[in-house]
């Protein structure tokens, strides 16, 4: 186990994941030596608060790594392919939010409470990927039981919140709905159709077997998490018009009958999650309940009637914080810990 203090960057600072990396990396206990922002040009001449101390953002160019430890990435697919092996030669460990690596074979892509021995494969390409928010709190609350009784299939439907798209998408929700109970016309940038009142069922972009991009990235990701590329994995991703916190109705099919007693036993000890199953009190997790806090919270765990080793489930998590930010600076402070 190291001590060793680490300078570490936050590319990408200025942007929704960007900056609640910020607040992680206060809250976090690395061993801090220096703390980089950067982001794009357009953010030159920006300061932002650390710790009290206010740091100026700088542009991020292919010199920003030098003297760095650890890069914590969240500025957009196209720069993490460009600048991620830059900062890896300069000897910086990159820890990238986007899709960008998530599937390369040579890049570990990792949840801490389900696979952090693959930290260690951080060697092959320097580069460490941090899954898609969807994916992370459906693994946090899968794996437990995947362990106990093996999951053959999985079919998840997402209510994902529009802080998932970034900070247009904040003001969108934000200015659509009070357009419209003021009666007065709206815009529309970011989204193809009016979020506000409003349920897409269209997250990236689509494919050509008929998914889209996020529904694709939940079944890829899954598997390489979870190691198992037996698992089955459906998924219908769906924006609705809340600001923070996504929502997924779970159906698992087993290899081996689990009661869901039996899960909610299972869940009530396993690693980064809270319980909430009370429904005669009306206790289930909602997406405020998740917003600012790190649990994947799991409620309305019952059996699914309808085939015989069946359970459904409503998982809940911050997917600014534990879907983005948390899970990538949890990475670092074990990469630190353990391998640096
Ligand atoms: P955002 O609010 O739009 O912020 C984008 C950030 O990227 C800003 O800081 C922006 O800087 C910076 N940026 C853009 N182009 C850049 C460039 N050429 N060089 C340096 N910085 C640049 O978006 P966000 O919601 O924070 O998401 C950012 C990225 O994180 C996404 O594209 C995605 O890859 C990833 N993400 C992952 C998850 C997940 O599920 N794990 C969830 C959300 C996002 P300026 O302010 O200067 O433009
Ligand atoms: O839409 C959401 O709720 C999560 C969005 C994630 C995202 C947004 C833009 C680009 C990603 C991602 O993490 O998969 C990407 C990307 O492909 O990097």
């Amino acid at each position: 186990m190291s001590r060793k203090s680490v300078h570490v960057a936050v590319a990408g600072a200025t942007g929704a994941v960007g900056n609640q990396m910020i607040t992680c990396l206060e809250e976090s206990n690395l061993p801090l030596k220096s703390v980089k922002l950067l982001a794009s040009k357009r953010s030159v001449g920006r300061q932002l608060r650390f710790r009290g101390d206010l740091l100026p953002v700088e542009e991020m160019t292919p010199e920003s790594f030098k003297g760095l430890d650890v890069a914590l990435f969240s500025a957009g697919g196209g720069t993490s392919k460009q600048f991620a092996p830059i900062a890896a030669d300069a000897g910086c460990v990159v820890v990238d939010n986007s899709s960008a690596w998530r599937m390369d074979p040579d890049v570990p892509l990792v949840v801490p409470e389900v696979n952090p021995h693959a930290i260690k494969d951080y060697t092959k390409k320097g580069i460490i990927a941090n899954p898609n928010c969807s994916t992370i709190q459906m693994v946090v609350a899968l794996n437990p039981i995947h362990k106990h009784c093996g999951i053959k299939r999985i079919v998840v439907s997402t209510y994902q919140a529009v802080s998932g798209t970034g900070k247009k998408a904040i003001d969108e929700l934000f200015d659509q709905t009070r357009a419209m109970i003021n009666f007065l016309d709206y815009a529309k940038q970011v989204y193809p159709h009016r979020i506000a009142f409003n349920c897409l069922p269209h997250i990236d972009v689509f494919q050509e077997n008929g998914y889209t991009k996020e529904e694709m990235k939940m079944l890829n990701e899954t598997r390489k998490i979870m190691e198992d590329d037996s698992i089955a994995v459906t998924a219908t991703t769906v924006r609705v018009p809340v600001f923070y916190g996504h929502c997924e109705a779970v159906n698992i099919e087993t290899s081996r009958h689990i009661s869901a007693g039996h899960v909610r036993q299972l869940l009530s000890s396993a690693p980064g999650v809270k319980v909430m199953d009370d429904p005669g009190n009306n206790v289930y997790p909602l997406a405020t309940d998740a917003a600012g806090q790190d649990l994947t919270l799991v409620g309305r765990i019952r059996q699914d009637e309808s085939i015989e080793n069946g359970i459904n489930m409503w998982i809940v998590a911050d997917n600014i914080r534990k879907g983005a930010a948390t899970n990538t600076v949890q990475i670092a402070e074990l990469l630190v810990k353990e391998y640096l």
